[in-house]
C-alpha cells in the first residue's frame, strides 16, 4: 500500500459530518430550560453550548447537580471502587459500608478479566462489612478489621484495598489507621480510600481519589526484571481502558500484533504486579482522559514518562492512535509494523463497513454518556457516516469539552478543593526522561502532541447542542425535536427513551454487547448500531391511548 502522509494526520482534530437544517440550537437550548424555575433555568442554561468547533464557548461543567432533575450521574464511591480500582483482578477490595453499596458495584460495570495462570481472580466476588445500626452507633473500626482478617485467611491476596461509603466518613472511622495496622500484622499491602460518596459532585472525585491513593500505595513498588525491561524498547501503559465487554482484550492483540509491549493497563484486565512495575513504561498512552489523567500527570513528573492521548474507538480512530504510538518511538521498523496492520485489519472490515454504512448513512445520533465515551463513540458514528447532532458528558470537567486549553482558568470551588491534589517531585532514583525537551519539540513539530487533550467539542459539527449533566425533561424535548436514529446512553434512561420509540444503546456496559474497540470491535459496533437504527420494531409498538406508532418516522404507509 502507498505510504500515507501520517504526520498531518495525529493531531489535526477530525472534521465533523455537517447536520442537516434542523431548529437552529440556540433556540432549542431556550426551549429545554423553559419549564424550570427561573432560578434554575438561568443555572441549567450555562450547561447548554451551541458548538462552534474552532473556538469552544466556555461550558458550564463539574459542578452540583440541582437536586430533583434527575441526573445520570453517579457517587464518587463509584468512581473509585466501581470505576478505577474494581477491575483489577488480585486485590481484594472490601466495601466498607451497608451491603446496598457493595451489591451495587458487584459485577454490574462488565470489566471483564482473564488473568494469566497463578494469579488470582477476585471479581466474582463481593466483600463486605455490612454495617448496621450497631456500627454506626458505636463505631465500624472492629468490625473492618476483623473483615480484613478474614478475607487474608481466606484468600491470601498480595494486597487489600477498603473502601469507604457515605456512613463512613458520618460517623468518623478511621479507615486508613485501620489498613496501617492490618498491613503490620498481616505483612501484605493494604490501604484504604476515603471515597464516601458524598465527595464532590459525581464519580469523578472518585477518579481522582482513586488515582491519587494507586499512585502512593501501588505504582513503583514493584522492580521488574531488568531483562524483561531491556528486551522491548516499545514499552507502553495503556491509561484508562477498563475492559467493559473486552474492549481491553482486543487492544491488547492490536498491540501484541504491532510489537508493543503492554507493561500495565489502568486498569482493565490488570493485576496488581503490573501496576506496581508500571513505572518501567516508556510511554503512558491515555485513552480515558477524565478518569485517569491524574495519573499520566504524576508518572510524568516523577518518573519522566510522558503521555499522549490516544482513541481506541473507531477503526479510523484505532490507526491514528496506533500510528502516534510508534511515531512516537520514532522507530522506522516499528512504523512498518503498525501501518501492516491497520491496513490488513481495516481491509478486514471495510466490506461490511461500506455495506452497513450505505443503510445509516445521514441518520443522526445523539450520545450522552459519562466522562469520555460521548466523544470517542462519535467515531464510530462518523465511521458509518452518521452525524452527531447533539452530545454531553454525565460529569466531565470542562477540559473534556473544551480542550486542555482552558486547565489554567478553571475555577477551584469547594468541592473540587475537597479532594487532595497530591505534590508531586522527580523521584530522586527513579526519574528518568524517556524523552528530552527537544526531542518532544521533534516531535511536536512533526505533528504529534504529548500531554495534550483538544477535548471533544473541537470534533463535533458547528451549531451541535453540547449538553453537560444532561436532566430527564431536556433528553425527552430533545428526542421529540430531533426524532434521531439512536440515542446512546444509560440504564437510567435506557427505557424511557426506548418508549419513545427511538433505540437507546447503553454505552456504559453495552447492553451485553462488546467489544466495540479497535478495527474488530468497530465491526461489532456497526453491526449493532445497523440492527437498532434499521429495525422494524418501532412502527409495530401501538400504545393503545395514541393509536398511533411510537416511531412516526418509521410509520407503515
Ligand atoms: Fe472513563 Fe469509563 Fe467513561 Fe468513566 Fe463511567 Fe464507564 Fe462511562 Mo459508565 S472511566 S469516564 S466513570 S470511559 S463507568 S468505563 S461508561 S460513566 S463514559
Amino acid at each position: 500500500m502507498a505510504a500515507p502522509d501520517t504526520n498531518s494526520r495525529l493531531s489535526a482534530p477530525e472534521t465533523a459530518l455537517e447536520l442537516p437544517e434542523l431548529t437552529p440550537a440556540e433556540t432549542l437550548a431556550d426551549r429545554l430550560v423553559a419549564a424550570y424555575p427561573p432560578k434554575v433555568a438561568k443555572k441549567r442554561r450555562k450547561h447548554l453550548v451551541v458548538n462552534q468547533p474552532d473556538q469552544p464557548l466556555a461550558i458550564e461543567a463539574n459542578v452540583r447537580t440541582v437536586p430533583g432533575l434527575i441526573t445520570q450521574r453517579g457517587c464518587c464511591y463509584a468512581g473509585c471502587k466501581g470505576v478505577v480500582l474494581g477491575p483489577i483482578t488480585d486485590i481484594v477490595q472490601i466495601v466498607h459500608g451497608p451491603i446496598g453499596c457493595s451489591y451495587y458495584a458487584w459485577m454490574t460495570r462488565r470489566n471483564l478479566a482473564a488473568p494469566p495462570p497463578g494469579v488470582a481472580n477476585y471479581l466474582g466476588y463481593c466483600f463486605s462489612t455490612d454495617m448496621t445500626e450497631d456500627e454506626i452507633i458505636f463505631g465500624g473500626e472492629k468490625k473492618l478489621a476483623a473483615a480484613i482478617r478474614e478475607a487474608y485467611e481466606l484468600f491470601h491476596p498480595k494486597a487489600i484495598a477498603v473502601f469507604s461509603t457515605c456512613p463512613v466518613g458520618l460517623i468518623g472511622d478511621d479507615v486508613h489507621a485501620v489498613a496501617r495496622a492490618a498491613a503490620k500484622e498481616l505483612g501484605i499491602n493494604v490501604f484504604g480510600f476515603s471515597c464516601e460518596g458524598y465527595k464532590g459532585v459525581s464519580q469523578s472525585a472518585g477518579h481522582h481519589i482513586a488515582n491519587n491513593g494507586l499512585f502512593k500505595n501501588v505504582v513503583g513498588s514493584e522492580e521488574p526484571p531488568a531483562l524483561e525491561v531491556a528486551a522491548n524498547p516499545f514499552r507502553i501503559n495503556v491509561l484508562g481502558e477498563y475492559n467493559i465487554g473486552g474492549d481491553a482484550f482486543e487492544i491488547e492483540r492490536l498491540l501484541e500484533r504491532c510489537g508493543i509491549e503492554l507493561v500495565s493497563t489502568f486498569s482493565g484486565n490488570v493485576h496488581y504486579a503490573e501496576i506496581a512495575r508500571s513505572h518501567s513504561a516508556n510511554l503512558n498512552v491515555v485513552m480515558c482522559h477524565r478518569s485517569i489523567n491524574y495519573m499520566a500527570e504524576m508518572m510524568e513528573a516523577k518518573y519522566g514518562i510522558p503521555w499522549l492521548k490516544v482513541n481506541f474507538i473507531g477503526a479510523e480512530a484505532t490507526a491514528k492512535s496506533l500510528r502516534k504510538i510508534a511515531a512516537y518511538f520514532e522507530d522506522e521498523p516499528l512504523k512498518a509494523r503498525v501501518e501492516a496492520v491497520c491496513a490488513e485489519e481495516l481491509a478486514a472490515i471495510s466490506a461490511e463497513r461500506e455495506a452497513i454504512k450505505a443503510r445509516c448513512q445521514g441518520k443522526l445520533a445523539m450520545l450522552y454518556v459519562g466522562g469520555s465515551r460521548a466523544h470517542h463513540y462519535q467515531e464510530l458514528f462518523r465511521d458509518l457516516g452518521m452525524p452527531t447532532v447533539s452530545a454531553g458528558y454525565e460529569f466531565a470537567h470542562r477540559d473534556d469539552y473544551e480542550g486542555r486549553a482552558v486547565l489554567g482558568s478553571l475555577r477551584v470551588d469547594a468541592d473540587s478543593r475537597n479532594i487532595e491534589e497530591l505534590v508531586v517531585t522527580p523521584d530522586p532514583e527513579q526519574y528518568r526522561p524517556r524523552k528530552n525537551e527537544a526531542a518532544l519539540e521533534r516531535l511536536a513539530s512533526a505533528g504529534l502532541e504529548t500531554k495534550d487533550y483538544h477535548g471533544m467539542m473541537t470534533e463535533m459539527a458547528n451549531g451541535a447542542l453540547v449538553v453537560d449533566d444532561i436532566s430527564h425533561h431536556e433528553l425527552e424535548l430533545l428526542i421529540e425535536e430531533y426524532r434521531p436514529a439512536v440515542v446512546c446512553s444509560g440504564i437510567k434512561d435506557k427505557y424511557a427513551i426506548e418508549k419513545m420509540g427511538v433505540p437507546c444503546k447503553q454505552l456504559h456496559n453495552y447492553d451485553y454487547g462488546g467489544p466495540y474497540a479497535g478495527f474488530v470491535g468497530a465491526a461489532n459496533f456497526y453491526r449493532e448500531i445497523d440492527r437498532l437504527v434499521n429495525a422494524n420494531v418501532w412502527r409495530f409498538v401501538m400504545p393503545p391511548w395514541s393509536g398511533k406508532p411510537l416511531a412516526p418516522a418509521l410509520a407503515v404507509g
